[in-house]
């Protein structure tokens, strides 16, 4: 992969070892509806900031990957019309010259190309339900099994098939991490009812398993899950109903492929009178809260070992 542009504050930062958080332009540009997007965009970015860490906002505009945008550039991704840009379509917007929004495959690898290795998001894709027939897999599955890259999230969606989601994670050996939980969550509520096969409680634990893991050269992506906030979780009854009558649209419709996942958030956000996309953005700011955090902390400790 050539390397993609680096904006400058970002490459400093690399330069300087300082501590560089990753954010993905797909649920700016199409996870969450306008005008809130781009509030949410220019937030996170704050976020990153307040923390002590530098924020690279990934996309690709007039066929140029981007690690880090100008504010200009940020307001573009949020203004619509980009294509969603997964990993395998990097090298044809490129070559095609075009404007699109990374997911978080697509983000994670040329995070990793750039060399940065923390990035903080809302939910990943994964195992859809139906997959058996459908075979709809999300590729940031595949993309999180050969990147090693520590992407914090609320783990996924329950319109996925989590169970399925966490067997493909443990396939593909992407280590996954509960923040101060046991169990896997689940977007929009803290437990999925699928639990985690680890366990951290703070960030120097985080710091010593993500080291361990990269030492090992084990080679994959690690998975940092941060429940949502319990004041800002959706109403279990609420959730369980709306998700119910959101599956059973889906059917009578007879959508299918890439026409599932905003049909099923479109009902969310309108069943729920907003409800859902206050709590996508309340997680999605803690998870790159916790990605900054985590940032810093690696960088003390690699400064720390170079000092020795
Ligand atoms: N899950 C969310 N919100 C999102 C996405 C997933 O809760 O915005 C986006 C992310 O960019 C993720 C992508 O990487 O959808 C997965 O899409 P697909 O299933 O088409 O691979
Ligand atoms: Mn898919």
């Amino acid at each position: 992969m050539s390397r993609p542009r680096i904006a400058a504050e970002v490459a400093d930062a690399l330069a300087e070892e300082r501590a560089v958080v990753a954010l993905e332009s797909t649920l700016l540009a199409h996870g969450l509806p306008a005008p809130d997007n781009h509030s949410v965009g220019v937030t996170l970015e704050e976020t990153v900031r307040a923390a002590g860490a530098v924020p690279a906002t990934v996309a690709v505009l007039d066929g140029s990957a981007r690690v880090g945008l100008s504010p200009a550039e940020l307001e573009r991704v949020c203004a619509g019309g980009l294509a969603k840009l997964s990993r395998r379509d990097l090298g044809a917007a490129i070559g095609l010259g075009v404007d699109g929004a990374t997911t978080a495959a697509s983000t994670m690898t040329l995070a990793h190309a750039a060399g940065i290795g923390t990035f903080g998001t809302g939910g990943l894709g994964g195992v859809h339900r139906g997959a058996r027939d459908s075979w709809d897999v999300s590729a940031d599955l595949a993309v999180l099994a050969t990147t090693p890259v520590l992407v914090v999230c609320s783990g996924v969606k329950s319109i996925l098939d989590i169970p399925a989601t966490c067997e493909q994670l443990e396939t593909l050996s992407v280590l996954v991490l509960g923040y101060r939980t046991d169990t896997f969550p689940g977007f929009y509520v803290r437990d999925s009812g699928s639990v985690v096969p680890w366990r951290v409680d703070d960030i120097d634990q985080v710091v010593e398993v993500v080291n361990a893991h990269h030492r090992l050269g084990v080679g994959s992506g690690i998975v940092l899950a941060n429940p949502v906030a319990s004041d800002a979780e959706l109403d279990r009854r609420l959730h369980d109903r709306v998700l119910a009558e959101a599956l059973s649209k889906i059917e009578t419709h007879g959508l299918h492929g890439r026409q599932v996942t905003p049909a099923l958030l479109d009902h969310f956000h309108h069943a729920t009178d907003g409800v859902s996309v206050a709590c996508n953005i309340a997680l999605v700011k803690a998870n790159v809260a916790l990605a900054a955090r985590v940032a810093v902390a690696l960088a003390a400790r690699r400064n720390r070992s170079a000092e020795r």
